[in-house]
C-alpha cells in the first residue's frame, strides 16, 4: 500500500472531477504497469488473498483493462490458466467475448483493481456466465466500501479485498504519509460521497479541467414538470418517485406466468412492456389482473406492438380484435415506415384516451435500416404530433427536447447479443454514455437464476448512471 502511494496510484491533495467536485483523494491503478516491482508486489497480495479466503477455481479473468496486467502476471508466477474478456461489446455483435480455453462448467475467478460499486465486475461475470461458467469469487486489491460488497453478495459473488479504504487511510496514517487531518477528510469526503452515490469517477486526464462534453441534465422530476403530455408526465414521475429507469420487457407465452412475474418484479420497475399476441391464454381477466398489478406497484404498461400499416388499419388494429390494446396499454409504439398516417390513426383513439406512443427511430437488431435520415425523420414526426407521440424507442439520444423520453432495449449486464441480431449494451452504456432515459431489459431479467435480485440490479445500475449524469458527474469511460 506505501508503494501504491510512493507511486502516485493513490494521491492526496485537491483533485477537480470533471464533474467540478473538489476531492481531497485521488487513485490510478494504471500506472503501476510502469512499475514491475510493484506489479509483482500487487499480483502476489491479490493471489495471497485468495489462498487465504482458500478459494478454489479453474480459471482467472481480469476485468478490463487495468486488471487485465495484473491477471497476467498472477497466471503466469502461479500457472493458473487465464482468460480475457473482450469489452466491445456493439462492434462485434454475436462474436464471443471470452477468449481462451475453458469448459462449461468451469469455475473462474475475477481479478479487479479497485471496486466501487461493483459494476465493472458484474459485467464480467455476466459475460463468463452467458458461456455457462460458473463465478463465486472476486479478488480486489482496494475496496473502496462504496456498496460494491453488498451489490456482489446479492449476485451471489463474495469479493476477497487485499485492502479496504479504511485500511489504506490507517496504513498511511501510521506511517506518517498523511495526517490524521487529510485521513479525517478523506472518510468525511467518502461518506458524503456515498449519500449522494458518488459513482466512481476519476480526475480528468488533461490536468482536472471539468469535461467539455458535459451538460446540465434536468432530472425527471424537472422534466415531468415541463411535460404537457398526460403519460410522459406521469412516466417521469413514476421514475422519480420509484428511483427506476427500467423497464422490464416480460416476452414470455403464459399469462399466468407474466402475471407473476409482473407481480414480483413490479416494485423495482417503472414499465413493463408487453407483446400480447405470443401469449398462449390471453383473456380479458389477464387484463383486468394486470391493470391492477400496474396499480398495485405503480408502473405503466407498454405493448410493444409496433403498428406499421396505413392510418385506417392500425386504428382498428388498435381498438378492436382480441386484444383491444387501446383499452389497457398506456403506451405503444409505431414504425414510420407507412409515414405520418399511422400516427394520425392511432392517435384517433389514442388522444381521446390520454395514451402515449412512442416512434420507433432506431433498433437494437443488427443490419438495422432505421439510422441516418430515416431517424431524423422520426424525430420530425414526433415533434410535429407531440399531442401523441410522447419519446422513442432508440439506441441514443435523437433530440434535447426534453419532454420526449428515449427508450432503449438491448440491454444487459455483459451479454454481446444472441444469436439472431439481437445486440447489447450495458445500462451504463446506454444511460450514461448514450444518454437513453429508460433501459429495457428482457432476457437478462428473465433468464437470470433469481430475476427479482436481478431486477433490482438492473434497477441500481440505470438509476446509478442516471445520478451520475443528473449530479452532472462525469461520464467519461477509461
Ligand atoms: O430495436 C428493438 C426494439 C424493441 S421494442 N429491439 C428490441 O429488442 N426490442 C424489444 O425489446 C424486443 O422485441 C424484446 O421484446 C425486447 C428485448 O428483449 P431482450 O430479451 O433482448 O432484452
Amino acid at each position: 500500500m506505501l508503494k501504491l502511494h510512493e507511486h502516485d496510484a493513490v494521491k492526496f491533495g485537491s483533485f477537480t472531477l470533471k464533474s467540478g467536485i473538489e476531492s481531497p483523494i485521488y487513485f490510478d491503478l494504471r500506472v503501476i504497469v510502469s512499475f514491475p516491482d510493484l506489479m509483482r508486489e500487487v499480483s502476489a497480495q491479490l493471489w495471497q488473498a485468495t489462498q487465504r479466503a482458500g478459494i478454489s477455481f479453474d480459471v482467472m479473468c481480469g476485468v478490463p483493462y487495468t486488471a487485465l496486467p495484473i491477471a497476467t502476471c498472477i497466471s503466469v508466477k502461479e500457472n493458473v490458466p487465464m482468460l480475457i474478456r473482450r469489452k466491445e461489446a456493439k462492434d462485434y455483435g454475436t462474436k464471443k467475448m471470452i477468449e481462451g480455453n475453458f469448459a462449461k462448467g468451469d469455475t473462474c475467478l475475477i481479478v479487479e483493481d479497485v471496486v466501487t460499486s461493483g459494476t465493472s465486475v458484474l459485467e464480467t461475470v455476466q459475460s463468463l456466465t452467458n458461456v455457462g461458467m460458473v463465478v463465486k469469487d472476486a479478488v480486489v486489491l482496494l475496496d473502496r466500501e462504496q456498496g460494491g460488497r453488498q451489490n456482489l453478495e446479492v449476485k451471489g459473488i463474495n469479493l476477497h479485498s487485499v485492502c479496504g479504504i479504511s485500511e489504506l487511510l490507517d496504513i498511511l496514517c501510521g506511517a506518517g504519509r498523511i495526517d490524521s487531518e487529510t485521513a479525517a477528510k478523506v472518510r468525511q469526503f467518502l461518506a458524503s460521497a456515498n449519500e449522494v452515490k458518488v459513482p466512481q469517477s476519476k480526475p480528468c486526464e488533461d490536468g482536472g479541467q471539468p469535461c467539455k462534453k458535459q451538460k446540465k441534465m434536468l432530472t425527471y422530476q424537472q422534466r415531468a414538470a415541463l411535460c404537457t403530455h398526460p403519460v410522459a408526465k406521469r412516466l417521469f414521475t413514476i421514475m422519480h418517485e420509484k428511483r427506476s429507469n427500467l423497464a422490464f420487457s416480460v416476452d414470455v407465452t403464459s399469462a399466468t406466468q407474466l402475471l407473476q412475474f409482473a407481480d414480483d418484479i413490479g416494485p423495482y420497475i417503472c414499465l413493463l412492456k408487453t407483446h400480447v399476441d405470443i401469449l398462449e391464454d390471453f383473456s380479458q381477466d389477464f387484463v383486468t389482473r394486470l391493470q391492477a398489478t400496474a396499480k398495485k406497484h405503480n408502473f405503466l404498461i407498454f405493448e410493444d406492438r409496433k403498428f406499421a400499416d396505413i392510418g385506417q388499419t392500425v386504428l382498428k388494429q388498435y381498438i378492436s380484435g382480441l386484444y383491444r390494446i387501446c383499452d389497457w396499454a398506456h403506451i405503444v409504439n409505431a414504425h414510420i415506415v407507412p409515414g405520418p398516417g399511422v400516427i394520425h390513426g392511432l392517435s384517433k383513439v389514442g388522444v381521446p384516451k390520454e395514451r402515449g406512443c412512442l416512434l420507433i427511430g432506431q433498433m437494437s437488431s443488427q443490419g438495422s435500416l432505421a439510422t441516418g435520415e430515416y431517424t431524423t425523420a422520426a424525430v420530425k414526426m414526433a415533434e410535429e404530433n407531440s399531442n401523441f407521440v410522447m419519446g422513442f424507442i432508440c439506441q441514443g439520444s435523437l433530440t434535447d427536447d426534453p419532454r420526449f423520453i428515449h427508450m432503449a432495449p438491448g440491454v444487459q449486464l455483459g451479454g454481446s447479443g444472441d444469436q439472431l441480431g439481437q445486440q447489447y449494451n450495458s445500462p451504463a452504456q446506454m444511460v450514461t454514455e448514450k444518454r437513453v432515459d429508460v433501459i429495457i431489459v428482457g432476457r437478462g431479467i428473465l433468464n437470470a437464476e433469481d430475476p427479482v435480485a436481478t431486477a433490482k440490479l438492473y434497477q441500481h445500475a440505470g438509476f446509478e448512471a442516471y445520478e451520475n449524469l443528473s449530479n452532472n458527474l462525469c461520464f467519461c469511460t477509461i
